[in-house]
């Protein structure tokens, strides 16, 4: 049977959220009719806001790696802040923090990039224990950001699987909902979350393309319709499939459009079972 949470619309779910950031995903992605979020991994920041106002129209969210720019700016971060309200979508910075507590704490909030200061949302490895949470918590949480555990990966031979994934999703449950929302998986590891009680958690799966099956070097790809129907993800990640098609800046644009249809003709379909 199919995950409860599954079969409710995107705009049902916001409700069961008081994150801020959860809500606002939720938000976009009804008002712009998208699961789409493009990974924008170039390495100059002129391009990478190109790239941006190519996709925004068709995005709820823009995925980053902050430490891929040779000119990271704050001037950079700015722009991509005020980018995010022109053409409403959430900013994800896909930090994947991994060490202790206090440490994180000051990934997260200082050095170059001041993360918190511009990201809506950030993820991080359970690999250390819930002190990481508690750590970035302490930073992000007073500023109404959200947090993503990564329960699973896209790359071949993950070692994020079986109880792994299980004990993940158990350290979320155990953190609340107040600043851990949900996942970077590839299936929904929410397993007994109920709707019915209140519980909701946001999927997000990275290793999505329509044209290539992978890359040489371990990335997995499965089309919008595995990852939304088949594996009820919510929200779909695109990178190289959108940002790095031929053909110039037009063929950006209509390709994030492409993969916006497609996510959520997928997702229409998955609400009718
Ligand atoms: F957590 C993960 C994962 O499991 N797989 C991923 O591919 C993150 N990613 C990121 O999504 C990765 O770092 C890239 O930024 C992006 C996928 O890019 P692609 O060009 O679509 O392969």
């Amino acid at each position: 049977a199919p995950h409860p949470t599954t079969l409710l619309p995107y705009a049902e779910r916001i409700k069961l959220h008081s994150n801020p950031t959860a809500r606002r995903i939720l938000e976009i992605m009804d008002r712009k009719k998208t699961n789409l979020a493009v990974s924008v991994d170039v390495t100059s920041a002129a391009e990478a806001l190109e790239v941006v106002k190519r996709v925004g129209a068709s995005v709820c969210m823009v995925k980053t790696h902050c430490d891929i720019f040779e000119d990271f700016s704050p001037a950079f971060t700015e722009e991509l802040v005020r980018l995010s309200k022109e053409l409403d979508f959430v900013i994800f910075e896909d930090r994947k923090f991994a060490d202790i507590g206090n440490t994180v704490s000051l990934q997260y909030s200082s050095g170059v990039h001041k993360i918190a200061s511009w990201s809506d949302l950030t993820n991080a490895h359970p690999v250390p224990g819930p002190g990481i949470i508690k750590g970035l918590a302490t930073v992000g949480q007073p500023l109404g950001r959200g947090l993503l555990l990564l329960a699973e990966m896209s790359s071949a031979g993950s070692l994020a699987v079986g109880g792994y994934t299980e004990q993940t999703f158990d350290m979320a449950r155990k953190a609340g909902r107040d600043f851990v929302i949900g996942f970077i998986a590839q299936n929904r590891v929410d397993k007994d979350a109920s709707p019915e009680k209140g519980e909701d958690w946001l999927i997000m799966s990275p290793g999505v393309g329509l044209a290539a099956k992978g890359d040489s070097l371990g990335q997995q790809y499965r089309t919008p319709r595995e990852v939304v129907i088949e594996a009820g993800a919510d929200v779909i990640i695109v990178g190289r499939g959108i940002y790095g098609v031929q053909g110039g800046e037009q063929a950006v644009k209509d390709e994030a459009e492409r993969y916006r249809v497609e996510g959520w003709k997928a997702y229409e379909e998955r609400l009718a079972r």
